[in-house]
């Protein structure tokens, strides 16, 4: 015993000894912080493992710096280093404590937030805080009292090399089982949480920083100028609305109802003759109800964040990432915005975490009043799915808090069931599924079919609410729920070959525009989510064209057909391009040479679309243009904790 000791104490008193024992505790304090002070939702044996090893890359990553300091004074860098990302790491605790999430650049730098931190940082506090810095006293203590010995001698360069090339296998051995467990993590985030979960703080923090400069460099690039390119686009695209049509909704609530990886061929569709959305069957043919059979999703890596970008402005998502995650700061002059300014109260109800997605922040750029996220509901384990609350459950909770909205009011539901790998528990399950051989293809029926019970289980609360009769309801898919890579399966569901024409067809998702007395039917119009603000002010009588929209209204005689996907692509009710081939869209025939003409017009004008809208969100162009009488949103005006909602409500009450 006292042998091994001795040895310890020999080893930690030569750099390298002492170095390791710095890591070896932030690692496991970096570990511990993340296991007891943040909510990250852990799944499975694999996750919690991944959780355990996700600091020690990072860790040796940064003290490992020290290496390049002589002598003495490695030391004194080492444990800076160790004290800035102990700082890093407490201060991420407090502001996880306030606002449920974790610091990013640009919410230190351009919101209130540190400020409305400082004022409280005190009620943050709590009385064992004072451990997370126990270790850096330790060592300190360690150094001061010469309990160990400074060594001057330093780490050859070749041994630094072999240093870092070991750090450097340990941080990509973590993003790589990171990938397996949650693919595409890198490139769509999805949510801090999830990063923070799989590959750490520290590696948050990095990423952060690098998407945050790469963000305010585009940002920095852009002027006040560029706007002018994009308004003159705007308004010489803008469409007319139809009188017809224009204000049918006038003062009318608005819900809109996210049908989850919904697809438009399951309308009307029976499997083994058994129809698979019954209620949305009859929607369809209901007569105050518009319903769309050639609407397109137009979404990328973005998933459900692109669908909610483009309805909420009229603007495409980007082609690499979520705007929600990397544009979640920018001006925006959204529909809960333009909304608020003409009488309405906004809210989002959705039973999943806030973070997802970085709703909780994007929304208050769009002006959103409210968010009910998944601390507002009872998440019953027996009803939830993959991520977050079952739809049934989600719209027998939501009834009551939309109750509570000032009216009119402008409102999302974002339902969640029917969503990959389309779980569905036997006794939830109210037909059979299809029999593919892929399992999440063949439970995409049954999922579907549940949603398809929520939404008319929806109807009828809202009849009995008593909103029904002044309430506009327009329900959307947000995207595929079934992949490309199924086409050989999906082929045997709808019994034809799919080939790429087909495939893009597959990407239409189905649209109802239900307006109480409005004179519904099916309409053939081809559009995309890009349409939907422009067709909604409409319908709600407000002028949409002092705003910058890329859409134009499903309604108006004017409306461009023309329907942009994120990679290119396009579809028209004559051109379908799909990976650089083109298409009668009537037809399905290959374009011959010499109608090529046409279909290159289009996609030069796709492309445009494209590249100024981008210019848009990129650039944070919206800054330098407000619409007439547009007030711009101060995301510092909204808050949506669950206690201090409570605290209001109380205070809403008791001044009764
Ligand atoms: C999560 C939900 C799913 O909150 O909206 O998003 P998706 O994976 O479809 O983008
Ligand atoms: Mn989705």
């Amino acid at each position: 015993m006292k042998k091994m000791f001795r040895k310890g104490q020999k080893y930690i008193n030569t750099y390298f000894g002492f170095f390791v024992l710095a890591v070896f505790f932030l690692w496991i304090k970096t570990y511990l912080t993340q296991l007891t002070q943040f909510k990250l939702g852990m799944e499975s044996p694999f996750q919690q493992f991944l959780l355990f090893i996700n600091p020690l890359g990072s860790v040796l990553l940064f003290l490992g710096l020290s290496f390049f300091v002589k002598g003495r004074k490695k030391y004194r860098w080492l444990m800076v280093i160790y004290f800035l990302l102990s700082v890093l790491l407490y201060s991420n605790i407090l502001y996880y404590r306030f606002f449920n999430d974790y610091i990013t650049l640009p919410t230190l730098t351009q919101t209130k937030n540190a400020g409305d931190l400082g004022g409280s940082v005190i009620s943050l506090l709590k009385p064992y805080d004072f451990l997370f810095f126990i270790d850096f006293l330790l060592l300190i203590a360690l150094l001061c009292y010469r309990v160990v010995e400074i060594q001057m001698t330093d780490l050859k360069r070749k041994n630094i090399s072999a240093f870092y090339a070991l750090t450097v296998t340990i941080l990509c051995t973590n993003l790589g089982l990171a990938e397996i467990d949650r693919p595409e993590l890198l490139t769509r985030e999805f949510d801090h949480n999830y990063l923070v979960k799989y590959i750490g703080l520290y590696n948050y923090a990095l990423n952060d920083v690098v998407q945050s400069t790469k963000a305010s460099a585009q940002r920095v690039m852009a002027d006040s100028n560029d706007i002018t390119e994009v308004d003159n686009y705007t308004r010489s695209h803008y469409a007319e609305p139809d009188p017809a049509y224009f204000g049918k909704g006038k003062g009318m609530n608005v819900i809109y109802y996210h049908l989850e990886s919904f697809q438009n061929f399951l309308i009307n569709y029976r499997l083994n003759g058994v129809e698979v959305t019954p209620f949305l069957n009859s929607l369809s043919k209901d007569k105050h109800t518009l319903y769309f059979d050639h609407f397109f999703h137009q979404t990328a890596h973005g998933k459900t964040s692109d669908a909610e970008f483009m309805l909420e402005n009229s603007l495409y998502g980007l082609s690499q990432g979520s705007a929600f995650m990397l544009k979640g700061l920018n001006t925006y002059q959204a529909a809960p915005a333009i909304l608020g300014q003409h009488g309405y109260s906004s809210a989002v109800f959705h039973g999943n975490s806030g973070s997802f997605w970085n709703r909780n922040q994007i929304y208050k750029s769009f002006g959103y009043d409210m968010f009910f996220d998944s601390s507002y509901y009872k998440m019953n384990a027996d009803d939830l799915t993959e991520y977050g609350l079952m739809d049934k459950p989600f719209i027998k909770q939501s009834m009551p808090l939309v109750k509570t909205l000032k009216q009119p009011f402008y409102a999302k539901f974002i339902t969640l069931t029917n969503h990959f790998p389309f779980y569905m528990a036997k006794k939830d399950a109210t037909i059979e599924p299809a029999t593919t051989g892929v399992s999440s293809v063949d439970s995409y029926f049954q999922t579907a079919r549940y949603a398809d019970e929520a939404v008319k289980q929806f109807f009828s609360d809202l009849k009995e609410s008593g909103l029904a009769d002044h309430t506009m309801v327009i329900l959307y898919g947000d995207h595929y729920g079934i992949s490309n890579e199924n086409s050989p399966e999906m082929g045997k569901i709808l019994g034809k070959e799919i080939t790429p024409f087909e495939r893009t067809g597959l990407q239409r998702v189905p649209l109802f525009i239900h307006v109480p007395g409005m004179k519904g039917g099916i309409n053939h119009e081809y559009g995309g989510q890009i349409d939907l603000l422009p067709t909604l002010l409409h319908l709600l009588g407000i002028d949409s064209s002092p705003y910058i929209q890329f859409g134009t209204d499903l309604l108006s005689k004017q409306h461009d057909d023309l329907i942009p996907f994120r990679n290119g692509d396009f579809v028209s009710s004559n051109i379908t391009a799909n990976a650089g081939k083109y298409y009668d869209t009537a037809t399905g025939q290959e374009l011959a040479n010499e109608s090529l003409a046409a279909a290159e017009k289009d996609q030069q004008i796709v492309n445009m679309k494209l590249t100024l809208s981008d210019k848009v969100v990129n650039g944070d162009l919206l800054r330098f243009y407000t619409p007439k009488g547009f007030v711009p949103v101060d995301q510092s005006k909204y808050n949506y904790n669950k206690d201090r909602y409570l605290q209001s409500n109380k205070i809403i009450q008791k001044s009764r």
